[in-house]
């Protein structure tokens, strides 16, 4: 697919933010794809540099600190050991992975600011921003709560109301409040620079909507929502004391905005790695510049990067930008403040070992086109009836053979039948399918054609039956273990930038070292006469208990979440206690109580009321109890609340119950024997 005569490849994944460790969701989203294709393109012995590194700025993570009482050098020195860790735990091969604290990092980035503003290519605002005049510091949108001007929820952010959902700004705020001392802002003027990105739309226009119609539809979509409406001057510099200082006199107490300095550190990094070369990586116009992130990012990498490069000058453009949407865990969105989440970290002390059947399970789901699902039972599944069935499979088949019809020498091929001209001819084409869609980066279709090459070495090797043929032909088991040890070859070769673990495991028991993606075409890898080393199992079962284990945990965590959150629940506005008289409360005796018919939920109870007359009300409580639990009990209930219809039953009033963390009721009593109809208050 390449239009352009490129001689290297420059491939970056997305920095992450030094304050939380990395789980499933990055994995799927940016970093196994991103290592797939560089695997893929080193197998082919192309140029290419893998860039990687901790974003290490912007307040997340100096509000983390302040919650932590520590500073957040602290924080991200913790975190950013922590990602590469699992970076490195997960084959992710990058070949730097550093940080946007480091000098080479502020001095590039300070140098490319100081260029756009020397040069005229930043606007310079002045703007009303909230100051806490206690903490002597202006304040980021995160660091002010408020009241939601749309649903009254009094923690809103200055940037976002969790509870409604939507976008603010600080100012809309009702009674806002620093949440660093508590005192109540004051607006104050203050001076920042702005890159112009309404000067580039044009531009951006033709770049990207006529000149890269290639791109995934999800990004080039984003793309086109965000060009069709008018672009605004975007602020690049912030009042914060975490970051890099602004390099302009009177710039005092400010840092540039973190989303002008993170990318540049795809750069410092790439600076860092090779220190005498890397302009060639970014500058030299046959250089290809590929970003690996995930969709939340898509604007910052397909239209404000590119506009900080085109007006700085001198660099090379994103040639694609292959983002994926996300990964929800069984159902649910990730998230790392409600720990619903697998963190790598955890899932290897839980299978060790075992990086490649997540990284198989990964890109299995990837959420290439639309958000998409991870569930234990599907990563025990595709272990269990991909992994071990089909591939593990099909290589312990061919090679313990081997080892015991010819002691793990490989055998001649003799003369060919049908069946075998079929297996070769799909061995040929194993190439070309998988690499015509890793070029488009359809890595899920490329990793499915990997498999499909183990699914016809395993019905090749059942359909000829070696282990009969033994006794009356064994000239022809000599054939049918050839060509099956052939497939077992490619195999480790299609595999090896999905798998890398597996690959290289049967690599050595194939006694072969060294290897490339060219050797797909040659259907002779192993040559007879060839000594092969000891067979090992590839993958293991992956028993019930086990995910059983991992569902209990993630139960767990839903449990603890939903008990925080029932904790957190606020008392509602104080009220007169006029408004309480309004509300007639009694005690009823339940005389009989029913299921209503056709309503799983509800229950109708009669109640004497103390009036002569029996009232009628339904409760929706039949999940909690059997109507024979309730009957002769006497329980509160409102008594002046209008009549409504359930189920065509006129139900009057309402019998009080308390709603437990989980949802669970219980129908409140009393603890003393009253008449019925007495009055609460
Ligand atoms: N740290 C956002 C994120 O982790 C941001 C990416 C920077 S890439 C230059 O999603
Ligand atoms: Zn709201």
């Amino acid at each position: 697919m390449e239009q352009k005569n490129y001689q290297r490849t420059t491939v970056t994944a997305a920095l992450p933010y030094a304050n939380g460790g990395v789980h499933i969701g990055h994995l799927a989203g940016v970093y196994v794809p991103a290592d797939i294709y560089v695997r893929y393109l080193r197998l082919k012995n192309q140029d290419v540099i893998f860039i990687g590194g901790s974003d290490e700025h912007g307040v997340p993570i100096t509000i983390r600190a302040r919650k932590e009482g520590v500073t957040p050098q602290d924080i991200v020195d913790r975190y950013h050991s922590m990602i590469k860790k699992s970076f490195e735990d997960f084959g992710i091969s990058f070949d730097i992975y550093s940080r946007t604290t480091s000098k080479t990092h502020h001095q590039l980035a300070s140098d490319f600011f100081r260029k756009l503003y020397e040069e005229g290519k930043l606007l310079e605002k002045e703007t009303e921003q909230y100051y806490d005049e206690e903490a002597k510091q202006f304040l980021a949108d995160r660091y002010i709560t408020g009241e939601c001007p749309h649903c009254h929820n009094e923690g809103a952010y200055g940037d976002q109301c969790e509870k409604c959902g939507r976008d603010l700004s600080p100012t809309e705020l009702l009674h806002p409040r620093s949440t660093i001392s508590g005192s109540s802002p004051v607006l104050k003027k203050t001076k920042n620079w702005y890159l112009p990105l309404n000067e580039y739309q044009e531009w951006l226009k033709t770049w990207i909507l006529e000149g890269h119609q290639e791109w995934r539809s999800n990004v080039y979509g984003q793309c086109k929502s965000w060009l069709d409406l008018d672009l605004q001057p975007r602020a690049m510099t912030r009042d914060l004391d975490w970051g890099i200082p602004v390099p302009v006199e009177g710039a005092d107490g400010k840092v540039l905005y973190v989303w002008f300095d993170a990318p540049i550190g795809y750069i410092s990094n790439t600076k860092e790695l090779l220190p005498d070369s890397w302009e060639q990586w970014w500058k030299a116009p046959d250089t290809r510049l590929i970003h690996f992130i995930g969709k939340d990012n898509i604007v910052f990498h397909c239209i404000v990067f590119p506009v900080m490069l085109k007006a700085h000058g001198g660099y090379i453009l994103p040639e694609n930008v292959p983002a994926n949407e996300f990964l929800n865990l069984e159902d649910d969105k990730i998230s790392t403040s409600k720990n619903w989440a697998v963190w790598l970290h955890e899932y290897l002390v839980d299978f060790p070992g075992k990086q490649d059947v997540l990284r198989y399970v990964l890109t299995a789901n990837a959420p290439e086109t639309k958000d998409n699902n991870f569930t234990w039972k599907d990563f025990q599944e595709r272990n269990n009836n991909e992994l071990v069935a089909v591939y593990g499979n099909f290589v312990n088949r061919a090679l313990q053979l081997t080892k015991k019809y010819f002691n793990g020498i490989v055998p001649a091929c003799g003369e060919l039948l049908e069946a075998d001209r079929q297996a070769l001819n799909e061995l040929k084409e194993v190439k070309t399918k998988v690499e015509s869609l890793l070029d488009v980066f359809k890595f899920r279709d490329a990793q499915k054609e990997a498999m499909n090459l183990a699914r016809i070495g395993n019905r090749y090797i059942t359909e000829c039956e070696p282990w009969k043929v033994w006794k009356t032909d064994p000239k022809r088991v000599e054939t049918i273990l050839y060509i099956s040890l052939q497939l077992v070859a490619h195999l480790s070769i299609a595999f090896e930038p999905f798998l890398p673990f597996s690959s290289a495991k049967l690599r050595r028991m194939l006694n072969l070292d060294r290897f490339n993606w060219d050797e797909l075409s040659n259907t002779e890898i192993l040559k007879p006469g060839y000594q092969l080393a000891e067979p090992e199992l590839l993958f293991e079962k992956i028993e019930d208990e086990t995910i059983e284990a991992q569902r209990q945990k993630l139960e767990a965590t839903k449990r603890a979440n939903e008990e925080a959150a029932y904790r957190a629940k606020e008392i509602k506005p104080v009220i007169d206690f006029s408004d309480f008289e309004k509300l007639d409360l009694r005690v009823g005796h339940i005389k009989a109580c029913e299921k209503v018919k056709k309503a799983n939920k509800l229950l109708k109870f009669t109640l004497d009321d103390g009036s002569g007359t029996d009232r009628t009300i339904v409760s929706g409580i039949a999940k909690f109890y059997e109507p024979e639990e309730l009957i002769g009990k006497d329980v509160l209930f409102i008594a002046n609340l209008a009549p409504r219809k359930l189920m065509g039953i006129e139900s009057q009033g309402m019998i009080l119950s308390a709603e437990d963390f989980n949802g669970d009721l219980s129908v409140t009593s009393l603890l003393r024997k009253v008449k019925p109809g007495s009055q609460v208050g």
